[in-house]
């Protein structure tokens, strides 16, 4: 794993200026708040921040195309970007960008729909994903507070929005996005 300054060069090149703008401002948010729950390894953070949407503007066919050749669950082939972006989108970091820390990669991989379980690398990236400065939804301030005093208070707060707008807009939702509702909301934690 190289410097900072070489992940963001990268970075910075991959991605549209708007997405890298937003990798910036999750990378300030999860550090924020790694320090203000005291985790020790920040530049852990900073990496998992850095890269959580390095895959968001592939094609599809392209999240395809790793599902074959790594022989990924075949399932996942139903889903689309917005499941891919995380869970394959981990195999394209670790293959392409030579990262190997699994507590990285898994951030990666359930920074979407949160995990029953999840690690304070997860839950940070979970959060500052949602919460980052330019985010501007009703209750985002009330959020913010929320998660900064209790982070599982926070996770619980997103998964019952996201999970209230989902089912208004009757769109599909992924099993993993319901167990961490159950986990974190309905499970009263
Ligand atoms: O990649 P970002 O836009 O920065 O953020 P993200 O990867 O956390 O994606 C957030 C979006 O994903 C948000 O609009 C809610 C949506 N989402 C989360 N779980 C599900 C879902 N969408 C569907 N259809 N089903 C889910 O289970
Ligand atoms: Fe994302
Ligand atoms: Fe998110
Ligand atoms: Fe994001």
């Amino acid at each position: 794993p190289g410097s900072r300054d070489q992940l963001v060069a990268i970075l910075a090149d991959t991605l549209s200026d708007f997405r890298y703008q937003h990798v910036l401002r999750v990378e300030a948010k999860a550090l924020e708040l790694a320090q203000n729950f005291a985790v020790a390894d920040l530049e852990k953070v900073s990496v998992a921040a850095l890269v959580h949407d390095y895959a968001k503007e592939r094609s599809d066919a392209d999240f395809k195309a790793v599902i074959k050749a790594k022989h990924l669950d075949r399932n996942l082939m139903q889903w689309g970007n917005y499941v891919w972006h995380g869970l394959v989108g981990a195999e394209m970091i670790h293959d392409e960008l030579a990262i190997t820390d699994e507590d990285i990669l898994n951030a990666v991989r359930y920074h979407t729909t949160g995990a029953a379980y999840m690690t304070i690398y997860d839950k940070l990236i979970f959060m500052a994903d949602y919460i980052e400065d330019g985010r501007d939804f009703p209750g985002v301030d009330d959020c913010r507070t929320t998660t900064f005093a209790d982070l599982d208070a926070g996770v619980a707060w997103q998964l019952k929005h996201t999970l209230g707008y989902l089912l208004a807009k009757q769109t599909p939702i992924h099993p993993q996005t319901v167990l961490t509702y159950n986990a974190f909301v309905a499970n009263n934690k």
